[in-house]
This record gives C-alpha cells, sequence and structure tokens, in this order.
C-alpha cells in the first residue's frame, strides 16, 4: 500500500543488518524516499561479520524470521549463521533492496539543523546529504572487544577475534587456546573440539547451560513447510517458544518468583547431570545465578567440553609469549592458534558516527553516563532520529527481529506525524526521559542481570542496560506511543 502523504520525506537508515532491512521493506513498501547506508560491502550486519566454526543462532530458525516473511527453507531447528545470513540476502532479494543500499558508505557524522527542521548526514569520503527522518539501525555488537593481555602483539602464531575470523588460521590437527566463554566461546568448543590436537579453553567465568533440542528438518519437512505454512506458524507461535518469551521474561524481572526457579533448576539439574569428571564439574560450576549472563542454550556444550581433546584452564593468565599462553601460576600452554572470544563494546551503538542534535548536545554527552533512549527508541535533544534495537531495548534468548518490529510501529506513528505535515520535528522531552530512565535503571538493578556477575547487559555503572519489565509490557509500550511525553514541533511557515 502507497500513501500519499502531503509532506514527502527523505529518511536515512543507517546500518544493512536485521533492523535496517526492516526498516527499508516498511518505508518501500509505503512508497518512502530512502536511502540505505551500509558501511560494509555485503548485507547482513552481525550474520555477516560472525563466520567462526559452530556459529548458531539461539533462537528457533522459524522464529527468528521477519513475521511477515517466514522461511520454509531451514536446514534445522536451530539454523546456522551462515544460513541465518542466507536468509537475509533471500530477503533483501525478494524486496529488491539492492538499489536502495549504498554499500562501502560508512556515516561519519550526524547534525541537526533545527531551522531545516533535518539532519545532514555525512559519510567517510566526505560526501553529505540530508535528510528529515534518520533510523539508526547501527546494531549493538560489531565493535570486538580485545582483551588486555600483556605480550598479545608478540604471539608468532596466529591470534584473532571471533568476528574477524582468521580462515587461514591452523585449527585441525593444532594446539589452539581459546579466550572467553561467553556464547561464543562456548559454541566454538563444540565446533573445533574433534578436529584440534589441544584446544585450551581460557575460561574466567563458567557458564549456566539450558539444555535445548536441535534435530534437522528433512527434504520432506521442507516441502510440507512450503506447502502448509500453518506448520511454520505452528512452530513460531508455539507456547514452547512465544511461552518461553513470558515465562523467561517474567523470570528475570521477578528474581525469586516460581519461573526463575524452574529456570535454575533446569540448569542445575543439567549441570548435575552431565559432567563426569569431578574435577572439571568444579571448574564449570558457575557462583552466580543463572540467567545472571546470557543463558547458554544449548544441546551439546557440557559433552563436548568433556572431550579429551579440550582442557579447561580456569588459571589467571598473565601474559601470551610467542609461542603460547603463560598463567599466573607459572604454567605455559603452548599454542600454534590463539581465538579471542572476548566479547563486543556494547556500548556504541551508532557511534564512533559523531551526532549532534540540537543546541549543539553530542550523543557522547547525552551518554556520558550511560547509553539511554526513551522506550529503547528515541531521544531527547535529538529529534527525528530514531533507533532499532538501540540502548535499554529487550535483551534474552528471543527474537530481536520481533522486538524490531515492534519498535518500527512505535517510530512509524511518530514519524507519521511528520508525513502528515503535523510536525516538523518530534522527541521525547527531557523531563519524560528523565522520569522514563529514573524508573527503568531502578526497575533494572532488580533484574535477574543485576544479581551479582559481569556481563555485557551491564552498562559502565553497573546497571543493566535492558528493558526490566515483562516481555506485554514492552509490546504495549511499543503499540503506541504516548504524545504527552514528545515535544511535538510544528513547521516553520
Ligand atoms: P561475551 O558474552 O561478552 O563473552 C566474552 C567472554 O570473554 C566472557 O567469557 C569473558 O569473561 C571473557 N573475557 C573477556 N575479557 C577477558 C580477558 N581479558 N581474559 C579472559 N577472559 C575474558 O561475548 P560473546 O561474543 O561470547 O557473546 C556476545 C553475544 O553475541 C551473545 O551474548 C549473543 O547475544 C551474541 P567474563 O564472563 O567477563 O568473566
Amino acid at each position: 500500500m502507497t500513501t500519499t502523504s502531503d509532506r514527502p520525506l527523505r529518511h536515512a537508515v543507517i546500518g544493512a543488518g536485521m533492523a535496517g532491512i526492516l526498516a527499508a521493506i516498511k518505508l518501500k513498501h509505503r512508497g518512502e524516499d530512502f536511502v540505505v547506508y551500509e558501511k560494509a560491502a555485503k548485507i547482513g550486519g552481525t550474520w555477516r561479520e560472525n563466520r567462526y566454526p559452530g556459529l548458531t543462532c539461539d533462537v528457533p530458525a522459524h522464529a527468528y524470521t521477519y513475521s511477515f516473511e517466514p522461511y520454509p527453507d531451514w536446514q534445522a531447528y536451530y539454523a546456522t549463521g551462515a544460513e541465518v545470513q542466507g536468509y537475509f540476502e533471500h530477503v533483501v532479494a525478494k524486496y529488491g533492496l539492492a538499489a536502495d543500499i549504498r554499500f562501502n558508505s560508512e556515516v561519519t557524522s550526524l547534525d541537526w539543523d533545527s531551522a531545516a527542521s533535518q539532519w545532514t548526514v555525512t559519510l567517510a569520503d566526505g560526501t553529505a546529504e540530508v535528510f528529515d527522518v534518520v533510523i539508526a539501525a547501527s546494531g549493538v555488537l560489531h565493535h570486538p572487544r580485545l582483551p588486555e593481555i600483556e605480550g598479545l602483539d608478540t604471539f608468532a602464531g596466529r591470534a584473532f577475534h571471533t568476528a574477524r575470523w582468521d580462515e587461514h588460521a591452523p585449527i585441525d590437527g593444532a594446539r589452539v587456546g581459546l579466550v572467553g566463554s561467553g556464547s561464543t566461546g562456548i559454541q566454538i568448543v563444540t565446533a573445533i573440539n574433534k578436529k584440534v590436537e589441544r584446544l585450551v579453553h581460557f575460561q574466567r567465568s563458567p557458564q549456566w547451560v539450558m539444555p535445548v533440542p536441535q534435530f534437522p528438518y528433512s527434504e520432506e519437512d521442507r516441502e510440507a513447510f512450503r506447502r502448509d505454512p500453518a506448520l511454520i506458524d505452528a512452530i513460531r507461535f508455539a507456547d514452547e517458544y512465544i511461552g518461553n518469551i513470558r515465562r523467561f521474561t517474567d523470570a528475570i524481572t521477578d528474581v525469586d518468583g516460581p519461573q526463575m526457579l524452574a529456570i535454575e533448576q533446569i540448569c542445575r539439574d543439567h549441570f548435575e547431570t552431565s559432567i563426569r569428571d569431578p574435577e572439571l564439574k568444579e571448574k564449570l560450576r558457575p557462583n552466580y545465578r543463572a540467567a545472571c549472563k546470557r543463558l547458554i542454550y544449548s544441546w551439546c556444550y557440557f559433552e563436548e567440553v568433556q572431550h579429551p581433546a579440550v582442557f579447561v584452564e580456569t588459571g589467571r593468565i598473565a601474559r601470551v609469549e610467542p609461542h603460547g599462553v603463560r598463567m599466573a601460576g607459572g604454567a605455559f600452554h603452548e599454542l600454534d592458534t590463539l581465538i579471542l572470544a572476548t566479547g563486543f563494546h556494547a556500548d556504541r551503538f551508532i557511534r564512533p558516527a559523531g551526532v549532534t542534535g540540537e543546541g549543539e548536545m553530542t550523543l557522547d554527552r547525552f551518554w556520558a553516563t550511560r547509553p539511554t533512549a526513551h522506550y529503547a527508541v528515541t531521544l531527547p535533544h535529538f529529534p527525528n532520529l530514531f533507533m532499532l534495537n538501540g540502548p535499554t531495548g529487550p535483551v534474552g534468548n528471543f527474537s530481536l527481529i520481533d522486538i524490531a518490529e515492534r519498535q518500527w510501529d512505535y517510530i512509524d506513528q511518530l514519524i507519521d506525524l511528520l508525513r502528515k505535515g503535523e510536525a516538523a520535528a518530534v522527541m521525547p522531552t527531557v523531563e519524560a526521559h528523565e522520569a522514563y530512565e529514573e524508573r527503568r535503571v531502578a526497575a533494572a538493578k532488580t533484574t535477574i542481570f543485576g544479581s551479582g556477575c559481569t556481563s555485557w547487559y551491564l552498562d559502565a555503572t553497573g546497571v543493566p542496560s535492558s528493558w526490566p519489565w515483562s516481555y506485554d509490557a514492552f509490546a504495549d509500550a511499543m503499540a503506541k506511543p504516548v504524545l504527552s511525553e514528545y515535544a511535538i514541533r510544528a513547521r516553520v511557515g
């Protein structure tokens, strides 16, 4: 459906990952004028950047699609990263979006012009264009965080971050070191343990693991999904998935409630019954509550970590030397390859692009304490700038596509004010946002994420950077913006 707007708007979408592609589909459907800026040469965002062995999306594949674009061709209940990338490439081709995306175009600054109510978007090559609306869909986890380990640059073999996977690094029959036991490190253990001569997994914190089923779909299954989309709906809307989301968000917001206790019990039983060697068991026993860190969903980690080629090293790393890693206790692990699964700078969002809004307010200044956004989507001082999967949105083991779609519905209603000529600029008031953020921070501190562990969910002050209420509360908030919380500025003239 194409609507006629009495004020044709130009939209800039930043990023051609999952959320940017969503915005592009929605804008194209409306017949709007838009450009997607993508810094890389390909679409896909995190699914383009991450190519490490074992990469699997921890949301069931049929639930990790756009709601309007189900996909019958998944190979298994949980899809590999390459498959997910293939899905997004399929969607971009189907919706004919390639021509709308400017590749190799990194946005380096956004500058608001109050008089014109427009953003100037400047690219790395120095060119600039003017837009009425900016949609920041630049992702969360895309700036690799390298560990501060002495001597890292002296390593004689290949050492690299998991999001910069080195295809030429020896793995097969090699002595491999792996630093980090987040979702990434855990998945890599399960994928390379049988290929290496020896895998030393440097684990600073052990993980709770939620056991989940994994099974392949046969060609017959896929044919059935193609013939009858109701079979796909039966999976993506199943209580097993949707019910789990609700139970999970209830659990994280009611840390002593029945749902949380049930999750803890499942994880504890899985742990107690899976690890055979008592010494390894103590190394793998977490000393914090399940789901405090992002919960590991796996069907095989505990089995695979017990493979004889794997050694879990829990000592403190003293330094990296040319031929391996020296522990604080003096032990030395000789290594050919060193993989750094040490996570990402999760507080960057659209930065390092410089963003300057009204009254010369910069994003760095506005986010000096922590990255925040009104209901995770809009920002005071920065009119007509909308974030998809921006700071303090829901985090957990569920589909961020669903979250982005709901955020889009909210954003679209605000853009509508501009489209209809009812406003030239829209942003939350400082007062409304401060009141919201005060409530959010207070609630976030009481969630399971704030129950005493380290994780990328925490901001620099130790407060969980997440939506701290239920999934349904999020759905309700996204259904309709509260316009009294917004400064809606009319067009001049
Ligand atoms: P995470 O979840 O941030 O995990 C990083 C891991 O690296 C974690 O185990 C850290 O230990 C460890 N780490 C970080 N720095 C060091 C140093 N200096 N020495 C030893 N160990 C270190 O990143 P992932 O890539 O696994 O996952 C990120 C998200 O991507 C994931 O949650 C999904 O949403 C997709 P720590 O736990 O801090 O003790």
